[in-house]
Order: C-alpha cells, then structure tokens, then sequence
C-alpha cells in the first residue's frame, strides 16, 4: 500500500467487475409481451424479481404448448432453477395469490414453494380495496378509469395515507394485525356507508394465510443484495406500462404504480447505479385497455384486424384490448423516462396480412410538430397525427429466427422503428411468437 493508508490504494480503480441487474419495462400500455421475453431471459437467471403493480398485470407465458398466466408470481417461476421474488414495491391480494398458484399448478407448475420468495414491506390488497376499486369507478361514472378492479388505486392509497398494512404487519402480533385491520375497514366504511366487511370472518381467513404464506416471507433488499453481490443473474420484471406510470403515464388515466424504472429503484431497494440493461418491450403495433386517450387507436376495421389477429383480450379481464398503428413519439418518451438499452420488438407477425402498415412519427398542434409528450389527456386527445406509410410485406414470417431472414419490407419496418427511436447503442430483439431472441447487432 504505497500511495495510500489503510489498505485503500489511491488512483487504481477495483478490478472486480461490477455485477448489474437487468430491467424489462413496457414501452406502450402494457401487454407487449414482457411476460414472453422475461421467461426467455429466465432460462439464464438465477432472480427474477417483481417490483411494482399487483395482480392487475397479466402476463401470459407458453411453455412446451402449455399456456400460463400469471398476474402477482414473477414469469420466471416456470424455471426451476431460478427463484422468484415479490419486490416491497408490489401490493399483494393473497387469496389472489394463492388461486393463481392452485391454477398453475394443474397446468404443471411444481416446486414454486422452494422458489418464490416475498418481502415482509410489500403491502396487502384486501377484498374490500376490490370492492372500494369497483365502487370509486361507478362514483366517477362517465370518468371512470376502466381499472381491472383489483383493489391496486385503494390499496396504494392506504400506503401512501399510512393506513397500509404490510405483510410483516400480517407475520407479527395477530392482535395488532386485528387492531389495524377494523381501523382500516372503518376508515373506508366512512367514505363509502354502503361497504359491507365481515371483519371476523375476514381475521379467521387471514390467520391461515399468514401461516401460508410465512416461509416464503423474507427481507428481500439484503436478499436481492447478496445474490448481486455473489455475481448471480438478476432480471427485474415490469409489470403494466411506461405509459400506465403514476407520474409519467397519461393521467389520470394510469395505474397506481410507478411501472417505469424509477420503480425499479423503490420497489425493490436497488440503486440506479445496480442497473445494467433496460429492455424496453414494443409491440409492432400500440394496444390499449382501458379508457384514456389513444392517439394513433384505429376504431375502423384495420383496429379490429389487429385485435382478433393478435388476440388482443386482457389476461386479467378478458376485456377487448383496443388498436391502433406504432407510435413513435410515444416510444421516444418513455425511451427517454426509462434509458433503455435494447429495445425488443414483439407481434411483428401480426402484421402479416397488411398491404400498407402506418407509423405515427409525430404529433402536430395548430400545424407545428409538438417538441414534447403532451402532460395532459385534454392535449394528447386532441393532437393531430402525423404519419409515415410503409409497405406492409404480406407474408407469414412465423418460423422466422433472424432478422436476416426476414421479408425486405419487414426489415425496413423494424429498421425505421430504430432508426426513428434512435435508442443509443441499440439492439433489437426479434420476438418471434415462442422462438428463441437472436440478437440483430
Ligand atoms: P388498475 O386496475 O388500477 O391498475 O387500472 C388502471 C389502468 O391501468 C390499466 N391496466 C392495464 N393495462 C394493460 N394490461 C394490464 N394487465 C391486464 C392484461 C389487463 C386486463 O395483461 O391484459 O386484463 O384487462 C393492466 N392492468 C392495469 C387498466 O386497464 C386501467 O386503464
Ligand atoms: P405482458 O403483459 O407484456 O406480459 O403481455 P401479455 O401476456 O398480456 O400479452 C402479450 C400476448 O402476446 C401474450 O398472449 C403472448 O403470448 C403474445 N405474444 C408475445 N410475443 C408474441 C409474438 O411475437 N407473436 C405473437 N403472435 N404473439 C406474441
Ligand atoms: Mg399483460
């Protein structure tokens, strides 16, 4: 130690290469296929950890032609060497949770006791938060949001009023638990008289849960930590949107969640500098579900062709998913709230039928090109869209691997997106429908 004191050796920088975990965001309005490309990724993962959201998001995974759904459990629970953590950042209904786990498990999910793993800070959805969902969403009538009525905007409510109760409230003294409980179920019944709770009922239903759910409780920052610092694989996954976040999405028009990576960060402990990839996932065309504004939506028969060839139903409500063209401002925004790293493309086979396929490059006000993503739902709803048309490549591509492979009018599809992206240092995942990723750079 010449040059310093204490060991420290001053102007060397430590040769230790610094392991980063690997973040995969929605670009749009959800649904792009996240669930798809963390299964993928889980095959090298030894983590793959849930940070925000509850059991609204829907993610379906297809493995060896058995199709999983889930909506609270990590994607990567299917891979049996990987472990799967519920992040302080999620909201947890666990009668939801447990049915999603009997369900999968008639299709063949086994061992996820040893695997998943659920931290003592993320906090309970109750079925009253569902019910309180579903009765702020007939109180605003007209308004209403469209939310799934999973009970996600009450329950985050309660944490952000403190009133929250926390799965380590659930582990601990049960008389505290009760106490906190009846106190939240009044604070509620003041704001709606017509909520009806049977507490006790309730309290029994919880005391069995709690025993359930108690292995798999553990303090997951310093359980995250030490698997990064043991150089393990680590995948985050983004449950909803970019487009969905409480602060960047389109108001109020979002969830109650922060799903772009600022969530990354508080939803399960990690500092920005422990993020190395940020996938952003983009479906070759936008899907909406739900209300709020939709600038490129298609409510014509081209919208609806999309829908039915791309199955576009939700997973958690089966409601109809609405339409529309690519829309690059939008992807330039959330590119720009997330940092993302690769971006990865998914459904392009969807688009196989079109003689022409239409991209939005830009959103124009009184005739001038907005320099901005509108804030507000008034501005967004009333941009005018400007478009780019390209040939469409009117054949299957299914069964396509790589990108060389693919017809010259979809290459120049994919080509545009990131050429008008402009993702620094971007690669491009080709998401062929249950195929392996090749990397395109
Ligand atoms: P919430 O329930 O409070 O989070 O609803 C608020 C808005 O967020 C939208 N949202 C979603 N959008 C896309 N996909 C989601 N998951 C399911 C799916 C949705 C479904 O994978 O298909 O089945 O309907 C999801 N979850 C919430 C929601 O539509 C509201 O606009
Ligand atoms: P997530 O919420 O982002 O995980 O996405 P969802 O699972 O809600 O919706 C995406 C749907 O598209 C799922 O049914 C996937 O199986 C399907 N999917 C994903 N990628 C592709 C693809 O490249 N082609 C086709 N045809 N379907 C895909
Ligand atoms: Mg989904």
């Amino acid at each position: 130690m010449e040059n310093g004191s204490a060991g420290v050796v001053r102007g060397s920088r430590p040769a230790i290469k610094e392991n980063k975990v690997t973040v995969v965001l929605g670009a749009q309005w959800g649904d792009e296929g996240k669930g798809k490309v963390v299964d993928m990724l889980a095959t090298e993962a030894d983590l793959v950890c849930r940070c925000q959201g509850g059991n609204n998001a829907g993610h379906t995974v297809v493995v060896d032609h058995q199709e999983y759904d889930f909506h609270l459990l990590p994607s990567g629970i299917i891979n049996p060497k990987c472990k799967s953590v519920i992040g302080n950042g999620v909201v947890v209904h666990l009668p939801g949770l447990f049915d999603e786990l009997e369900k999968n498990e008639t299709k063949g999910l086994v061992g996820w006791q040893d695997r998943l793993l659920i931290s003592d800070r993320a906090h309970l959805v109750f079925d009253f938060h569902q019910e309180v969902d579903g009765l702020q969403e007939l109180e605003k009538g007209k308004l209403s949001l469209g939310t799934t009525k999973k009970g996600i905007g009450p329950a985050y409510s309660s944490k952000a009023s403190r009133n929250g109760i926390r799965i380590a409230d659930l582990l601990g003294d049960f008389l505290t638990f009760q106490e906190k409980f009846t106190t939240l179920v009044k604070s509620y019944q003041k704001m709606f008289p017509n909520l009806i709770v049977n507490i006790e009922e309730e309290l029994n239903h919880y005391k069995l849960y709690a025993e359930r759910i108690r292995p798999l409780v553990v303090e997951t920052v310093s359980y995250i930590h030490s698997a990064l610092r043991a150089g393990k694989t680590i995948l985050v996954e983004g449950a909803n949107a970019a487009m969905l976040d409480i602060d960047f999405g389109t108001y109020p028009y979002v969830t109650s969640s922060n799903c772009s990576i600022g969530g990354v960060c508080t939803g399960l402990g990690l500092p920005p500098s422990t993020i190395g990839e940020v996938v952003g996932v983009v479906k070759a065309y936008t899907t909406r579900v739900g209300d709020g504004p939709f600038p490129t939506e298609l409510t014509n028969e081209i919208g609806g062709l999309l829908q039915i060839r791309g199955g576009e139903i939700g997973v958690t409500t089966r409601r109809k998913r609405r339409c529309g063209w690519l829309d690059i401002p939008l992807l330039k925004y959330t590119s720009m709230v997330n940092g993302y790293t690769v971006l990865c493309i998914t459904k392009l086979d969807i688009l196989d039928v079109f003689e022409e396929l239409k991209l939005c490059i830009g959103y124009k006000k009184d005739g001038e090109t907005l320099p901005y993503f509108p804030s507000s739902v008034a501005e967004l709803g009333s941009v005018e869209v400007e478009y780019a048309t390209m040939p469409g490549w009117e054949t299957s591509i299914t069964g396509i691997r790589n990108f060389s492979n693919l017809p010259t009018n979809a290459k120049s599809y994919v080509e545009k997106i990131q050429d008008l992206v402009g993702v620094p240092g971007m690669h491009f995942f080709m998401g062929d429908f249950l195929l392996r990723i090749s990397y395109l750079h």
